[in-house]
């Protein structure tokens, strides 16, 4: 049966199941009964394996294709009739040539198989922020996931109503995972995505990273707002008053962290307290009141699991404990539950690594190895979230009063600072380079440019990105959002973080708020506005952030930053100028800017 009466829902649903050939086609309307009875299904065929139900409840565990752990940005397209509306940080192809080519893989691959018709919507039911789409799938596995990522089910097509033909239409197919063969295309002139040869997170799960981010930064320039690779999270204050802060990160560099923070033993003793709005996706667009104000088109959290511990992120473990899917973790076989990397100091003896061979965790992990992939994740309802925000479901979202750019950076970048004003901040985030990490394929640990942590989901050319990027700030005037860099990661000579990070960035968090609210003092560099060292508030950590630590974290080195601004240049000369991106004018002059008062 299908749940919707929208003709262009339907047609297009007929022409998919033409292509795929399945033997059945089921349309998922959410319900609790037919969760279940898919849930149960995955069990039997060893798709996913129940965990402990008593320690936790509603839980799965799966494991993917050991060629297929993380997105693949080298078989990720953008596929436009004109070449250069892509630019230069995506792959392109002609659509009808990679419509013609993946037809031949689609051709029959369901034979055998279920479809699964996925409605979901992006965004609460009913904002007017909120998008609708349809996923076609032959995975369960992404059904249960996108049940938890989206609001997934028959209300999300009452939503589209029976005429609008304004939805994402996503078709992935599992087909038999061959990585040669692997293709994640966005076509944003016609709303669509096909994704094949994959059964992996933002890959297949394609109202996340295809939809919300690439699909969505196409459709937010054409209608005047902004789809963002950042969290989004509030900050009581003592006087009560909540501030609402969105920051950029790059995959598997701190925004979950972020997002979750729990403030340091005096900043809470204060009435200081951290909500979560969302930890990876943003769309932000101007209100009747001329702020920028932001919904999380989420509705659950796709986190990474090595790392997360009682002690860095116990609001990230809290989410994990019930009707939660776990990805390529390590299992405890003799409890029945999961175990990865830094979750504590015990590995498992009985243990399942992430591969699936049976091993003695202990001496596994003393060997080297690690039990748990460094990209595996958990699947978390938003609602187990003991930190979540009352506004997640406002469907008007939440005023955004600052906007965070960071990276992984060991050196050069202080561990925070603020843009003179929204065009340099524009500068700032088009600055944006982090080391890279275990969530795409490829060499760990490199420098690379990450322009608004969006490098991968720019759904278009990245020169019309920014340009975007400065007409929002034209619009929202002296009502726009502050604009900041932070860094967590500025190491020493050998090697150590030297800022304690996680809880403790609150301490940054709180110069940030002050900054907006124009109660404490900076002082002007050639980059921006730097905090007075003693304006860092380090009660509590007096030992480990001395004021020499403090000075470091907080240093302008000029030949550091003297090549910092040489390399800007290179990369919007020859990476994106020479490759068909046009970088603005004003982008320009604010290297020049920086530049001249860094000579002076
Ligand atoms: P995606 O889901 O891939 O977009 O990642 P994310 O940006 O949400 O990253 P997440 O918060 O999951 O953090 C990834 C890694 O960064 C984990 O291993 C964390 O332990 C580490 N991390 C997060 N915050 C900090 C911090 O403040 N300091 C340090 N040193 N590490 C951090
Ligand atoms: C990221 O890589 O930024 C993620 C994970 O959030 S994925 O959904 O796989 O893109
Ligand atoms: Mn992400």
């Amino acid at each position: 049966m299908s749940l919707t009466n929208n003709q262009n829902v339907l047609n297009w649903v007929d022409e998919m199941v033409a292509l795929c050939k399945p033997d059945n086609v089921v349309w998922i309307d959410g319900s609790e009964e037919q969760l279940d009875a898919l849930r149960k299904e995955a069990v039997e065929t060893g798709e996913m394996i129940e965990l402990n139900q008593e320690k936790l409840p509603g839980c799965l565990y799966h494991r993917t294709n050991p060629n297929d752990v993380a997105r693949v940005e080298d078989r990720t397209f953008i596929c436009t009739r004109n070449k250069e509306d892509a630019g230069p940080t995506n792959n392109w192809c002609d659509p009808q040539e990679m419509y013609a080519k993946l037809s031949k893989l689609y051709d029959g691959v369901m034979k055998g198989r279920t479809m699964y018709v996925i409605p979901y919507s992006m965004g609460p039911i009913g904002s007017p922020l909120a998008k609708v789409g349809v996923e076609v799938t032959d995975s369960i596995y992404v059904v249960l996931n996108m049940n938890i990522m989206t609001r997934m089910g028959a209300d999300a097509f009452k939503n589209l109503g029976d005429v609008s033909n304004d939805f994402v239409r996503g078709l992935h197919s599992k087909a038999d995972v061959n990585p040669e063969e692997r293709y994640i295309v966005q076509f944003p002139e016609d709303n669509t995505i096909w994704s094949i040869n994959s059964a992996y997170g933002g890959n297949v799960l394609l109202g996340k990273k295809c939809f919300a981010l690439r699909i969505a930064s196409f459709q937010g320039k054409n209608e005047g707002w902004m789809a963002e690779h950042m969290l989004i999270l509030g900050v009581k204050k003592p006087d009560g008053e909540i501030k609402y802060i969105t920051a950029a990160f790059p995959s598997a560099c701190g925004k979950t962290n972020l997002a979750m923070l729990i403030p340091p033993e005096g900043y809470k003793k204060n009435g200081y307290e951290v909500f979560t709005v969302g930890d990876d996706i943003a769309w932000m667009k101007p209100g009747e009141d001329g702020r920028l104000y932001a919904i999380n088109p989420e509705n659950g959290f796709f986190g990474v699991a090595p790392g997360t511990n009682e002690k860095s992120n116990p609001n990230a473990l809290h989410c994990t404990m019930k009707n939660t899917i776990f990805t390529n973790v390590a299992l405890n076989n003799a409890e029945g539950t999961v175990w990865w990397e830094k979750l504590d100091k015990n590995p498992p003896v009985d243990a399942t690594e992430w591969k699936g061979a049976k091993v003695n965790g202990v001496e596994y992990t003393e060997a080297g190895n690690t039990l748990a992939h460094p990209n595996s994740r958990f699947t978390a309802p938003a609602e187990n979230c003991p930190c979540l925000s009352s506004e997640f479901n406002n469907p008007a979202g939440v005023p955004i009063s600052a906007i965070i750019f960071g990276g992984r950076r060991a050196s050069t970048t202080p561990l925070v600072y603020q843009s003179f004003d929204w065009t340099h901040g524009t500068y700032i985030g088009s600055a944006v380079s982090s080391e890279t990490t275990a969530a795409a394929t490829g060499a760990v640990g490199v420098l690379r440019h990450d322009p608004m942590a969006m490098k991968p989901f720019i759904g278009y050319n990245v020169g019309d990105y920014w340009a975007h990027w400065l007409e929002m700030g034209e619009k929202l005037g002296d009502k726009a959002p502050k604009i900041f860099n932070v860094n967590w990661f500025k190491q020493d000579e050998n090697g150590n973080f030297i800022w304690p990070g996680f809880g403790d960035n609150m301490r940054v968090l709180d110069w940030i708020i002050k900054r907006c609210e124009g109660t404490v003092d900076a002082e002007e560099t050639a980059i921006g506005y730097l905090p007075k060292k003693e304006d860092i508030n380090v009660e509590g950590i007096e030992d480990e952030v001395t004021p020499e630590v403090m000075d470091k974290l907080l240093a302008v080195d000029k030949e550091l930053w003297t090549k910092e601004i040489a390399e800007m240049r290179r990369y919007y000369n020859d990476d994106i100028a020479a490759k068909g991106g046009k970088v603005p004018a004003a982008l320009y002059e604010e290297l020049d800017k920086i530049e001249a008062r860094l000579n002076k």
